[in-house]
């Protein structure tokens, strides 16, 4: 993580339930692959995951779990940063100086709160109001060029573009603009019950995500069920939004195109393509889950690990935040 010519990426990922083919898919399996041509930053967005309320024995398991996936997936602590968010106190610092340059107004635009607050309407806490300021302090913090995130954080990301502008226009410039990085394919993986709804960690039918460490009969019972449509053609056209989900994913996961699976399932029923699908990401997920179990097994090992993530997280970012708090007029502390 110090090479100086290379751009730096930062990613978050909330332990709000063990991911979703949708997360691996659309953004983890891709976070590996930047390592070479990017400096990385990569971190478990606990205090992101309390503007829901969470069971804090399961939140705990969620974020070590999280973690343990991450260097699962292929991310190299000694290539990249891994840590957990509420290790590094640089977050919620800069966080609330960035609270001070967002506007109310347009917060409340925010689709994502306006659904979560649909969603969780007994408890709308103010940080699920601030939360994506939180995630504008996680990006500007590093002075990250890119972003990658599936298609619904685009809005947040434009918003922590705003506050950084407007921040460098009062202040003089200080924050790099960080710019999204959207991947094509998979960028939208659907839930299995309702293909219109993104797939989500927090949906509560089991059989509408897969998980990733769901067990190969446990994948292939729920592509089964999925929901389809009442024509018998394996092929991507609107309207057919499950199956479309379903060629997306078997797609994603084999490298085949649109046009090749068709021709494989011309004939076919949709059974076989639905059983054909589970095949492949059961297969697709082996590697991960392998691993997965034995990291989860070496308690030691991800301590250390989040512990020197956490250490060089915190020497990186304090810097920035430090120029930040000069620029805002705090006295410097002696
Ligand atoms: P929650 O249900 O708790 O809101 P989530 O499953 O939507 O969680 P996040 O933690 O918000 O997941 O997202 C982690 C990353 O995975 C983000 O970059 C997000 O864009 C991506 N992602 C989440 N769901 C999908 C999906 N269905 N398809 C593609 N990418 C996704
Ligand atoms: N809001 C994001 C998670 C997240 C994030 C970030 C992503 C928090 N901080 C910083 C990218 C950069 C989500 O729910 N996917």
């Amino acid at each position: 993580m110090s090479e100086p010519e290379k751009k730096l990426i930062f990613s978050g990922i909330q332990p709000s339930g063990t991911f979703t083919l949708g997360n691996y898919i659309g953004a983890i399996r891709n976070w590996s692959t930047y390592q070479d041509d990017y400096n990385c930053i990569y971190c478990v967005v606990d205090m992101h995951a309390i503007t829901v309320r969470q069971e804090p024995a399961k939140l705990r398991k969620n974020t070590l779990e999280a973690y343990a996936l991450l260097l699962a997936s292929g991310i190299d602590p000694e290539k990249s940063l891994l840590f957990i968010q509420s290790h590094v106190r640089t977050h919620a610092e800069l966080s609330w100086i960035l609270n001070c340059t967002t506007q109310f107004g347009e917060l409340s635009r925010m689709t994502q709160f306006k659904d979560k607050s649909a969603r969780y309407s007994g408890d709308v806490n103010a940080g699920l109001f601030t939360y994506p300021v939180l995630m504008a302090a996680d990006i500007l913090a590093y002075n990250a060029d890119f972003v990658p995130v599936g298609a619904d954080q685009k809005q947040h990301l434009e918003l922590a573009r705003n506050v950084a502008q407007r921040f460098n226009q009062r202040y003089s410039e200080t924050f790099t603009i960080p710019e999204p990085l959207i991947t094509k394919v998979g960028a939208r993986v659907m839930s299995l019950q309702d293909p219109t709804k993104k797939m989500s960690k927090s949906d509560d039918n089991p059989n509408a995500c897969i998980l990733v460490l769901d067990d190969r009969d446990t994948i292939i019972r729920k592509f089964k069920r999925a929901v389809t449509d009442s024509d018998a053609e394996v092929c991507y056209r609107e309207g057919k939004d499950g199956i479309n989900n379903l060629m997306t994913i078997y797609s994603s996961v084999t490298g085949k195109s649109y046009d090749d699976i068709t021709s494989e399932f011309s004939g076919k029923g949709y059974g076989d393509f639905k059983i054909a699908v589970g095949e492949a990401v059961a297969d697709s997920l082996k590697p991960l889950q392998d691993e997965f179990s034995r990291l989860i097994g070496d308690k030691a090992y991800l301590k250390e690990c989040y512990t020197k993530g956490a250490e060089a997280a915190e020497r990186y970012s304090q810097r920035i935040l430090k120029k930040v708090q000069r620029k805002v007029g705090f006295v410097e502390k002696g």
